[in-house]
């Protein structure tokens, strides 16, 4: 009987949203090995050590790291996060979606690969989760939502059934999205917003009820 290769693990970004991603990984023990990829080799995280850059990548792959995932989180501008996902993917790593194991997720949830779930997030019957999204700590995603890719539901944020959020977006902590609403693509809701009206591509939005104050694509 052939013997299973170890899992092991490399994190691409070692700040905040590191410490919370690794704090769920290793409560899971899924990896036999942990390491950090960081442009500044003092960011270990919980112990784990920086062993590499981006540029170090292929390397790493080659001497046997097998799992990698983007722990860069993001607030408004996922341009970062979207190009570690890409060139993870790119370089050939498995990339895994991480749940911490308090997170509630029903049984026919799809959660696309890079994905992180949080402790106390919920996400009920139905709903979809695109790739390298961020459902964080304590949100609640009702029945037959739809995350976008790259997306980030901020802490305590509120979706209720059949909300449909498109890429890119970022949805504040503690913002309530009434059931039924669109996001479009890039938005972004501020903090604490109530949102009771669709909301278009590319705007900046919050308040309750929730506005759009800015357009983002102009200069
Ligand atoms: O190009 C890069 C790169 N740019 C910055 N490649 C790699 N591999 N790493 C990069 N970094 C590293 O990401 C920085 O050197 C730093 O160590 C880390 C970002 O850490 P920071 O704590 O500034 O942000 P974060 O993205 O981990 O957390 C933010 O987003 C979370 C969702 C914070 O706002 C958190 O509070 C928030 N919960």
């Amino acid at each position: 009987m052939r013997t299973k290769q170890p899992k092991t693990l490399l994190l691409i970004g070692g700040g905040g949203h590191c410490h919370s991603v690794l704090d769920s990984v290793l409560k899971t023990g899924t990896y036999s090995e942990i390491g950090i990829i960081d442009k500044d080799i003092k960011a270990s995280c919980l112990d784990i050590q920086v062993v590499g850059r981006d540029e170090d990548l292929p390397e790493l792959i080659k001497m046997g790291w097998t799992d990698a995932f983007v722990t860069v989180g993001s607030v408004g501008n996922t341009a970062l996060r979207r190009r570690l996902c890409e060139m993870i993917k790119a370089v050939g790593f498995s990339v895994p979606a991480i749940i911490d194991p308090c997170a509630e997720i029903a049984n026919d949830v799809q959660i696309s690969r890079g994905t992180f779930v949080g402790k106390n997030s919920v996400i009920n019957a139905g709903s979809i989760i695109g790739e390298c999204a961020i459902i964080n700590t304590g949100s609640i995603i009702e029945h037959d939502c739809v995350i976008g890719k790259y997306s980030h539901i901020s802490p305590g944020a509120v979706l209720c059934g059949h909300v449909v959020i498109g890429n890119d977006c970022h949805i504040g902590a503690g913002s309530i999205v009434r059931q039924d609403i669109e996001i479009g693509a890039r938005s972004l809701i501020g903090m604490g917003s109530v949102v009771v009206d669709n909301i278009p591509n590319d705007v900046m939005a919050f308040g309750n009820p929730c506005s759009i104050k800015k357009r983002l694509t102009d200069k």
